[in-house]
C-alpha cells in the first residue's frame, strides 16, 4: 500500500473549503459561454497563466472575477457537484463548505439561487456518494459589518429550508486592516441565533487576530491560524483549549505565507500538540485538492503514517458533526 493510498483510505473531513475556489478554469469558460459572459481572457491557458499570486489580495481579485460566471442555480450546482466528485476520489467522508453570498448578491443573483444550487449538490452527495456536508455562510471582511448584517438578514428566511446544511457562520477575504473587532456585533447576533462560529485569522494577519477571533467573536475554530506561532501565550491557549486550526498548506505556499512547503509550520504545530488538520482552501487556484495537500505536505515535512492518521482524525473531531457521527468514522 503506497502512502497515498493509505491516506486516501483514511476517513477524512474537509473543513476549510471555499466552494467558489473549486471553480476550475474549464468550468469558468463553459459557464461564461452558457451565460454569454465575456471574460477578459481569450482562453483557458491565458486565464491559468494569470494564477501567479504575490499575496492574498492578488488571488482574491482573480477569485471574485472567476465567480462572476455563476448566475443560475444550475451553475452553483455544477460547480458544487464537481467538487463532491473530487472529494469522493480523495476519500473525504464529510465536508464543511464555505460560500460567499455577497460575491453573488452584489451582482444581482438571488440569495435563494446560491443556496439552492449548492444545497442540491450537497444533498445528492449525501444520497449518491455517502458524503455528508454542512454549509458555512461567510461574510466578506473587506465589506462593512452593516453589509454582513444585511446578508444574514437576507439568508435567515431560508434557514428552515436548509436546516440540515446551514449550521455555521464564517469570515473571509482581505484580512489585513479588517480585524475581527469589526464584526463583533454580527457574530454576537449569529451566536444568539444558534449558529456555530468560525473565522479566518492569522493567515496574513497577525497572531493578535487569532486571539481576537476567539475572545471577541467567540469562534470555536480558526481558519488558517498559522501565524499563532508568533505568540507563545496564544500557542499555550490553543493547546490548553484544543482549538482546531484548519491549515491549508498549498494555499499558504501559493499566497506566500511561507516560502516553500518544507518551511511550513504544520509539523511544528502538530508536534507541539495543537489541534491541526489539513485542508485545500481554494483547490482550483492553489494546485491541488485535499489528498494532494496531504501528500505534498507529507513529502516536504517527512510526515509518517502516524502523523497522517492524527491529521485525518483531527479533521473529524474538529468538525461540527455530532460526536456519535464522528465516532462512526474514528
Ligand atoms: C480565501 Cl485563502 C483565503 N483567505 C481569505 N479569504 C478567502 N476567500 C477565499 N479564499
Ligand atoms: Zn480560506
Amino acid at each position: 500500500l503506497s502512502l497515498r493510498e493509505f491516506t486516501r483510505q483514511l476517513p477524512k473531513a474537509e473543513l476549510h473549503l471555499h466552494i467558489e475556489g473549486t471553480l476550475e478554469p474549464d468550468l469558468i469558460f463553459k459557464l461564461a459561454q452558457r451565460n454569454q459572459i465575456t471574460l477578459p481572457y481569450p482562453d483557458q491557458a491565458s486565464l491559468q497563466a494569470a494564477y501567479q499570486f504575490t499575496d492574498l489580495q492578488s488571488f482574491l481579485d482573480l477569485y471574485y472575477a472567476g465567480a462572476g460566471v455563476l448566475i443560475h442555480e444550475q451553475d452553483f450546482f455544477d460547480m458544487s457537484w464537481a467538487y463532491f466528485l473530487r472529494a469522493q476520489a480523495d476519500g473525504i467522508v464529510h465536508t464543511e463548505i464555505m460560500f460567499d453570498p455577497q460575491t453573488h448578491t452584489a451582482r444581482g443573483v438571488a440569495m435563494e439561487t446560491v443556496f439552492a444550487g449548492i444545497a442540491r449538490a450537497a444533498r445528492q452527495a449525501r444520497s449518491e456518494l455517502g458524503i455528508s456536508s454542512y454549509l458555512i455562510l461567510s461574510f466578506l471582511r473587506h465589506l462593512s459589518e452593516a453589509d454582513a448584517f444585511e446578508t444574514l438578514k437576507a439568508a435567515l428566511p431560508l434557514r428552515e429550508q436548509y436546516a440540515d446544511l446551514w449550521v455555521a457562520i464564517g469570515l473571509d477575504s482581505s484580512e489585513k486592516g479588517n480585524p475581527p473587532a469589526k464584526f463583533e456585533k454580527v457574530y454576537a447576533h449569529g451566536r444568539e441565533l444558534g449558529f456555530r462560529l468560525v473565522a479566518h485569522a492569522g493567515e496574513e494577519g497577525p497572531a493578535s487576530y487569532v486571539r481576537d477571533a476567539l475572545q471577541l467573536l467567540n469562534v470555536e475554530r480558526i481558519d488558517h491560524g498559522v501565524r499563532s506561532q508568533d505568540d507563545p501565550a496564544l500557542m499555550q491557549y490553543l493547546i490548553d483549549h484544543a482549538i482546531p486550526l484548519t491549515v491549508c498548506p498549498l494555499s499558504n505556499i501559493k499566497l506566500k505565507v511561507f516560502d516553500s512547503l518544507d518551511q511550513h509550520n504544520l509539523k511544528h504545530l502538530l508536534d507541539r500538540g495543537l489541534n491541526v488538520c489539513v485542508n485545500s482552501d481554494d483547490p482550483a487556484y492553489f494546485g491541488g485538492y485535499l489528498l494532494d495537500n496531504y501528500m505534498q505536505t507529507a513529502q516536504a515535512l517527512g510526515l509518517q503514517e502516524a502523523d497522517l492518521r492524527t491529521l485525518a482524525a483531527n479533521s473529524l473531531r474538529a468538525s461540527f458533526l455530532p460526536k456519535e457521527k464522528q465516532q462512526f468514522w474514528l
